[in-house]
């Protein structure tokens, strides 16, 4: 096994990007993925290790270390197991602490019609999650909704199910969390019953090699039911993984509209009471909900829209931003060259004043002056 960060998708970005990102750069280039290649995309909750899976094959996937998402966008990793050329893809997680699912189910949607349309096939989906985690909460739960939206019944056979972060030996309470997941149909029961297998990511390199040799070892690729909606001309949000973004923003926007119902109401009685205070509070967290429910409108808007529209959106969105910061560089870059312009004509003026006063002590000398 060996790993390579040249050539392909990761050739098309600069050498010190260390994640080559999908973008829009690849519009007119073909990716360097033949029929021969087999792409396996990893995927789950953010920071339940599907960069660090994906560093065991090569050293370029970028590792998180802190508490918010560390992969933004949809990356592509070049590897070889034996002679086989392999290509793993990091995806953004849902529940990502900076994005909305509307945002990240962009970006995985985005890459997956885009793969579709060059005929670049998956040959598995690695679903990570994380043993450690005591519950399988609200994230966890709507995260596999999601991956089980996205996939559709049918692919469910290329689905590995693994689990990370397990303790060396595992614990009794890992064991059991792993039985109930197996065996609960809601957790994985279902999509066990379908055909995924389930492995541990418990040793490293080698876990993670066996786990890449077992979709290996299935010579069928397949296609997601979400590549399959938008091939025949859905709309994001008329996807099944859309539709359960959309009554996920449908929810928070309701809870939004009855909070601020509610402020209404206490706003009234703090007016009445003329509660100068109170009242300024209230208008505070008002203002935060009214920013969410503009977010949630935006958000029902954006999956309303055709792929290609906010594809181009986006684009749009991140050459302004890419605009703003090579002004705000180019500012910066001025301001340093100012400054050492400024400093430089400093050290000039104090030599020159220096120099003055040695020929005028030296002139004082030579006429037997004294200099106070
Ligand atoms: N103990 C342990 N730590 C792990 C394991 N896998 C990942 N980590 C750590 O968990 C943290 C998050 O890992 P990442 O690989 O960045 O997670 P991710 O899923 O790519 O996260 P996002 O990019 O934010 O979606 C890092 O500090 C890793 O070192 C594991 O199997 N065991
Ligand atoms: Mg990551």
């Amino acid at each position: 096994m060996h790993s390579e960060s040249e050539s392909g998708y990761e050739s098309q970005f600069s050498s010190d990007d260390p994640t080559a990102s999908y973008g829009k750069e690849h519009d007119d280039q073909l990716p360097d993925i033949t029929p021969d290649d087999r792409v396996i995309a990893v995927m789950g909750i953010t920071g339940v290790g599907k960069s660090t899976f994906i560093s065991h094959f090569n050293k370029d996937a970028l590792v998180g270390d802190s508490l918010v998402s560390c992969t933004t966008e949809v990356g592509i990793h070049k590897a070889h197991i034996g002679d086989q050329r392999i290509f793993l893809i990091d995806t953004p997680g849902f529940d990502d602490s900076t994005r909305s699912d509307t945002d990240v189910l962009i970006e995985i949607a985005d890459w997956l019609r885009f793969s579709y349309n060059e005929n670049i096939k998956l040959a598995g989906i690695i679903y990570l999650h994380r043993i450690k985690d005591i519950r399988m909460g609200g994230a966890s739960i709507r995260n596999l909704m999601m991956f089980k939206k996205l996939c559709g019944e049918k692919c469910l056979d290329s689905v590995v199910l693994a689990t990370t972060m397990w303790s060396n030996p595992p614990s009794d309470k890992e064991i059991r969390r792993e039985t109930q997941l197996k065996t609960e149909r809601k957790f994985w029961g279902e999509m066990i019953a379908h055909g995924s297998q389930v492995f541990r990511q418990d040793d490293g390199g080698t876990s993670a090699t066996e786990i890449i040799q077992h979709i290996l070892s299935r010579p069928q690729n397949v296609t997601l039911r979400i590549q399959e909606e938008m091939a025949s001309g859905k709309s994001l949000g008329e996807t099944a993984a859309g539709k359960e973004v959309q009554a996920e923003v449908e929810r928070l926007k309701a809870r939004y509209e009855r909070q601020l119902n509610e402020l209404r109401q206490e706003m009234r009685e703090a007016e009445r009471r003329q509660d100068l205070n109170h009242k300024k509070e209230i208008a505070a967290v008002r203002a935060e909900l009214e920013e969410e429910l503009k977010s949630s409108k935006q958000q029902q808007n954006i999956l309303r829209m055709d792929i290609d529209e906010l594809r181009k959106q986006r684009d749009t969105e991140r050459e302004t931003l890419y605009q703003q910061e090579m002004v705000h560089k180019e500012a910066l870059y001025q301001r340093d060259a100012d400054l050492r312009v400024l400093r430089a004509k400093d050290d000039y003026e104090s030599r020159l004043l220096e120099l003055e006063t040695q020929v005028a002590q030296e002139k004082n000398r030579k006429s037997g002056c004294v200099m106070m």
